[in-house]
């Protein structure tokens, strides 16, 4: 059952929280949900008068949580990222405190030092109701009341990861934004499209959404997540356009020597399995490259086959912009279920790819996490084919 009434009530504990501090590390993710994420929570914390850092992470893991406890800060926030590792990151607090406003299914956890503002906590769906930026404007607007609908705009950018009609919480942001002359909803040719004002000019929600995230993602090594960032909290949005374009293009000159390396007997094939690795063929770019690179493939029978997981990797950078560098080597995977395995996963008659690749990721002491039908990891390098004939085992033994 939904309970906005406690949920409301854990925001403001958390506001009181924040109100003790005058700075904190603000930890988010890399797509349009976690700028945008980060963005309202800037805007909101520095009228609290707080002073805030911003990291961007790719992936949170125990080695980059060992690098953010390093850091001299008495207050860790959370945003669009964190709820699935509330445990790990209680266990590192020793005796300082976090926020996290996230909607990835949470571990429950109970820590005094930590608060988990999550939707599934209280109720709702964080697939459908609300997007990690609904959390942190609902913080916000809290906070701050409705005098700062402009940040209601920039939820609704981060709700545009989540399918169709704005409902749920989101709708609150939705609203919100409406009322505040920022965003409009318009009938369009695939039904509602919300569209926002961004510095004087309309644009669909998703268009900025697409951008955003490519430029924190694919520019995660070029300063991109703090440009967009930036462009969000002090303005100056319409001068990256230039760099949107050429990233973009950049990803789809990557993709078009990927789908080169693989039709030229890259892509290797085992009884479930196929996979390839491009080695540093996309050093530079931030590694989610990896992932849209895979999931546009899943969709091409014509390049790989349909009815086999399809595994893509690239060596990861050790270097965290602006955190620090980790002490492991490894190669980042993205695990994608192309369409006939897809319906086949659907129907109970293959194993869903983030619960069949986590343990067996563990026992390579690597790690792996994500949904039914796509998911992410890193593996140890050295062990990235023994990982890839594991799996293939493991399904040879369940199917
Ligand atoms: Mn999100």
């Amino acid at each position: 059952m939904v309970d906005l009434g406690n949920l409301m009530k854990e925001i403001r504990k958390a506001i009181e929280l924040v109100k003790g501090f005058d700075s904190a590390l603000l930890i988010h993710h890399d797509d349009a949900d976690g700028i945008t994420s980060a963005a309202i929570m800037v805007r909101t914390l520095e009228e609290l008068g707080l002073s805030v850092k911003p990291i961007c992470l790719e992936k949170l893991f125990e080695e980059t949580l060992s690098l953010i406890s390093s850091q001299p800060y008495d207050l860790f926030i959370y945003v669009d990222i964190g709820s699935p590792h509330s445990p790990l990151i209680a266990d590192k607090l020793a005796g300082r405190y976090a926020l996290i406003l996230d909607h990835h299914n949470p571990k429950e956890i109970k820590c005094a030092n930590l608060i988990n503002l999550n939707p599934e906590l209280f109720g709702f769906s964080g697939e459908r109701d609300a997007s990690g930026a609904t959390m942190a404007f609902l913080f916000s607007k809290e906070a701050l009341g409705s005098a700062y609908g402009e940040l209601a705009a920039l939820a609704v950018i981060g709700s545009a990861e989540i399918p169709g009609k704005l409902g749920g919480l989101n709708a609150i942001a939705l609203k919100e934004g409406i009322k505040a002359g920022k965003v409009k909803a318009v009938e369009g040719r695939r039904g509602i499209e919300y569209l926002v004002n961004l510095e004087g000019a309309w644009k669909s929600y998703k268009t900025i959404s697409r951008d955003l995230t490519a430029l924190a993602s694919v520019g995660y090594y070029r300063g991109g997540p703090l440009k967009a960032l930036k462009a969000l909290t002090e303005g100056g949005y319409h001068t990256l356009s230039r760099e949107i374009s050429y990233l973009e293009e950049l990803r789809r000159k990557k993709l078009r020597e990927v789908i080169k390396l693989i039709s030229k007997g890259g892509l290797r094939e085992l009884k479930f399995v196929q996979w390839f690795h491009v080695g540093d063929l996309l050093k530079g770019l931030g590694s989610k490259t990896i992932g849209t690179i895979a999931s546009y493939l899943s969709y091409r029978p014509s390049l790989i086959k349909s009815n086999k997981y399809l595994l893509a990797a690239m060596n990861y950078e050790r270097i965290i912009p602006g955190l620090g560098e980790i002490k492991g080597k490894y190669s980042k995977f993205s695990a994608r279920a192309p369409l006939t395995l897809r319906e086949r996963i659907g129907s109970g008659d293959a194993p869903p790819i983030a619960s069949l690749l986590e343990p067996i990721a563990r026992a390579f002491n690597g790690f792996f996490d994500g949904h039914d039908f796509a998911a992410s990891g890193l593996i140890p390098r050295g062990s990235e084919g023994n990982f890839v004939e594991a799996v293939d085992l493991e399904l040879s033994r369940s199917l």
